[in-house]
């Protein structure tokens, strides 16, 4: 399926829209990401520790920020250049943490129903299936990307 414009507008509207709550969406995120898969915690340096999500934590903020932003600019490269490019750097580099860390298939999963139920939370009443697709097909296509890399560096 070929990303259409329409789709690309509704991931970058989202986007903008989500950009104004990020502190309380990417507490929202990784809620989500721990209430499916509680084991996950345990994967994050910075919440290992803990027994709570830290309510101000500057790191979960910015990793959850990162899976945001690459998702959406993931979206607007599908549009503008009909495939998928990250830098070759980042996707190492991706590739490698995550292998690192021992991410597989099913956390992927995990973490594409997160990011959807906080984009539906993040948008309100803007929420819609085609909405949903968009971000669907962006996020599949990163997370494709970075397990092929993990796949060639394993
Ligand atoms: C680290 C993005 C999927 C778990 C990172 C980092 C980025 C990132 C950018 C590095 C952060 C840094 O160096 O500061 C993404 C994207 C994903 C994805 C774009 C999907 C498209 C996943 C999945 C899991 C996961 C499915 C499994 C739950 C982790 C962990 C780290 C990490 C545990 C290391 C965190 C730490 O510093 O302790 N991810 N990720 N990621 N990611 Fe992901
Ligand atoms: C995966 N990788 C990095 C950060 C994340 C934040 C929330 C959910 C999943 C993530």
């Amino acid at each position: 399926m070929s990303f259409s414009e329409k789709q690309k507008e509704l991931v970058k509207q989202s986007w903008e829209i989500m950009k104004q709550d990020i502190p309380a969406l990417s507490l929202y995120f990784f809620t989500q990401v721990l209430e499916i898969a509680p084991g996950a915690k345990g994967l994050f340096s910075f919440l290992k520790d803990t027994d709570e999500i830290p309510q101000n934590n500057p790191k979960l903020k910015a990793h959850a920020v990162k899976v945001f932003k690459m998702t959406c600019e993931s979206a607007i490269q599908l549009r503008e250049k009909g495939e998928f490019v990250v830098s070759d750097t980042t996707l190492k580099y991706l590739g490698s943490v995550h292998l690192q860390k021992g991410i597989a298939a099913p956390h992927f999963e995990v973490v594409k129903v997160g990011l959807l139920r906080t984009i539906e939370k993040g948008v309100g009443e803007k929420w819609c299936e085609d909405m949903k697709a968009a971000w669907s097909e962006s996020y599949d296509q990163l997370a494709a990307a970075i397990q092929a890399e993990m796949t060639k560096e394993a």
